[in-house]
């Protein structure tokens, strides 16, 4: 029953004044005046408006009349060039089939956040969330095109599994025939598997984070990009880091030139980013910054958020933070040898208080270390056995880092919460709709 009829971005581009065209839609507003009823119809790629004159439609008027907002139509007419009209052309109709007229719409505007997380599955359809899943799309696939031309592998890793990556404070079990299991935190350790046959690897999955407070920057469900490459040092990784991200901002600020514009995003604090490296600072200077700015904090300290955003205001660009202590860092990451009580481990924090957008570091790849790593943390020495295996049979130097993209794309299109980067958000409380 499909038959293709023009997007309708394709009429303002290809169609001139008199040519019959067929477009399928949703009415997105509607008004009469003096007889005529005028709908804008949306697609994905935009919206026209359409004028229903009775003198020229052939079908049904009182089809027309009924028409309400998200009915989905297609109409038949001749392109008229009309100063008047958004876009400088509207579609002057012949002919209207309606296939879902549409009772009234339960967002109107103005309602609150709440309201439109409930009819998410609806607000979906506002200009705000096209644009928004649009700069998501053209993120994955510019980070995708970046790692396909750099030479590596995607692959498939497990979501549900036997163990934990990132601490058993944010796992969710999940009930597993007559064991439990866990939805994953993280693809890294089965990444750190594939590196033996494949080098370089990478996977886009989602991971699952038991997170108990809601923030502006924390979901339940994510979508993490991971990548692990064997032969690669802490300073290989972090170039990675850095021109994938200024890649991909690269893309967005060429692709989504509209979405950014409807999402006022200030484009030039962005374009700053396109340029690396990106600065790094370590661990230690982090903390001095901080003590400075009046943070009651010490060395051995973890920080969160709200010293995550005033690191921020000393940059105007992605920056790196490394070497951390120890202790405040998952067993996996390397201890730096010229000063074993830090690790080999980054994060890079976007600008303009954003902060943490990737967490990555090199491995751990002596076998006694991690054991020990392993039995210190508490964790059972017998769920990481198939791990520790990874440095008894052809050990190597490695590392990695995971992005999360809600994150990115949190950032890129400057909004202050988390929660519009994905269609269907989960944190606690929330699995609706
Ligand atoms: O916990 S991370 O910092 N690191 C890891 O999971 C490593 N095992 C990744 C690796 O090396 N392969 O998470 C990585 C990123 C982090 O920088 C955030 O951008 C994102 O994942 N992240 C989240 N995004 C949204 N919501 C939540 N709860 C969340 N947690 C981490």
């Amino acid at each position: 029953m499909f038959h293709k009829t023009p997007d309708i971005a394709e009429v303002f581009e290809r169609f001139g004044e008199g040519s019959e065209v067929v477009i399928r839609g949703w009415v997105y507003r509607i008004f009469k005046v003096g007889g005529k009823v005028f709908a804008w119809v949306r697609d994905h790629s935009g919206y026209i408006q359409v004028v229903f004159d009775k003198s020229y439609v052939a079908s049904d008027w009182d089809a027309v009349e009924k028409l309400t907002r998200e009915s989905s139509v297609e109409v038949k007419g001749v392109v008229r060039v009309d100063a008047r009209a958004p876009g400088g052309k509207e579609i002057v109709a012949s002919n209207l089939i309606v296939y879902g007229y549409s009772p009234p719409f339960p967002i109107k505007g103005g309602e609150d956040i709440e309201y439109l997380l409930n009819v998410r599955h609806l607000w979906l359809r506002s200009r705000h969330m096209i644009a928004l899943l649009k700069i998501k799309h053209t993120a994955i696939q510019a980070l995708r095109d970046w790692l396909v031309k750099d030479g590596w592998w995607e692959t498939t890793p497990p979501i549900l599994t036997g163990s934990a990556v990132e601490g058993g404070a944010t796992l969710f079990e999940v009930k597993y025939f007559d064991k439990t299991a866990y939805l994953s935190q993280s693809a890294q350790l089965y990444l750190e598997v594939l590196i033996f046959p494949l080098n370089k690897v990478w996977a886009l999955t989602p991971s699952f984070r038991a997170e108990k407070s809601r923030t502006r920057r924390h979901l339940s469900e994510y979508w993490h990009l991971e990548v692990e490459a064997a032969w690669y040092d802490m300073e290989d990784m972090m170039k990675v880091a850095e021109d994938m991200v200024s890649y991909a901002v690269a893309k967005i600020l060429e692709e989504r030139k509209e979405e950014l514009k409807l999402l006022n995003r200030d484009t030039t604090k962005l374009e700053k980013a396109l340029e690396t490296p990106y600065p790094k600072i370590t661990y230690d200077e982090a903390i001095q910054i901080l003590q400075k700015k009046g943070f009651n904090l010490k060395w051995g300290d973890d920080y969160g958020a709200d010293e995550e955003k005033a690191l921020t205001e000393e940059f105007e660009v992605p920056f790196f933070v490394t070497h951390f202590p120890k202790h405040i860092k998952a067993f996996y990451m390397k201890e730096d040898p010229k000063r074993p009580e830090v690790v080999l481990g980054f994060d890079l924090l976007a600008p303009e208080g954003y902060g943490e957008i990737i967490g990555g570091s090199q491995r751990e790849d002596d076998y006694e270390k991690l054991y020990n790593r392993i039995i210190s943390e508490g964790l059972n020495y017998q769920d990481y056995e198939w791990y520790l295996d990874l440095r008894k049979y052809g050990s190597v130097p490695h590392s990695g880092f995971g992005l999360g993209v809600e994150r990115l794309v949190m950032w890129v299109s400057g909004i202050d919460h988390i929660r519009d980067a994905i269609p269907f958000p989960r944190w606690r409380g929330r699995i609706y709709p």
